[in-house]
């Protein structure tokens, strides 16, 4: 009984522990994957100012980029030749292109709106955000 109480209580640790690892801190490697129309997953924690690693694959039928806005920008309603210039950092992808990216993440903490600036695609769901935590949070 008590041997069969305390695996449960260590599967329920391990689960806790796992999940902690997908949601919690900041981390400087990322895959994800770009399909017509979403970036999965679509949020990505990381410190600011640190050097951060993507791997992207692209599983889709189109060209498709990954957009990060200026902090305290956004595209609006769509991402226009306007919105280029508050562009912080930005990969195209062309279909079945698989990359490996790196970028400094911003030195301001905040949340960072994410998109596939071709025509109509932010509007089918190709958005995301970026949440950048200040150093100390760092564990
Ligand atoms: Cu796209």
């Amino acid at each position: 009984m008590v041997n069969k109480r305390s695996f449960i209580i260590l599967i329920l640790i391990l689960m806790l522990a796992l999940s902690a690892c997908e949601n919690g801190g900041p981390s400087t490697k990322f895959s994800f994957t770009i399909t017509d129309f979403a970036f999965t997953p679509n949020e990505f924690t990381v410190t600011a100012g640190q050097q951060i690693t993507l791997n992207v694959t692209h599983d889709g039928t189109m060209e498709h980029n990954f957009i990060v806005m200026n902090y305290g920008t956004d595209a609006g309603d769509m991402f226009d030749e306007a919105d280029q210039a508050n562009v912080f950092w930005e990969v195209s992808l062309q279909p079945g292109e698989s990359k490996t990216v790196v970028f400094t993440a911003p030195e301001q903490p905040g949340t960072y709106q994410i998109l596939c600036g071709m025509p109509g695609h932010m509007q089918s769901g190709m958005l995301g955000k970026l949440i950048v935590t200040e150093p100390t949070a760092q564990k």
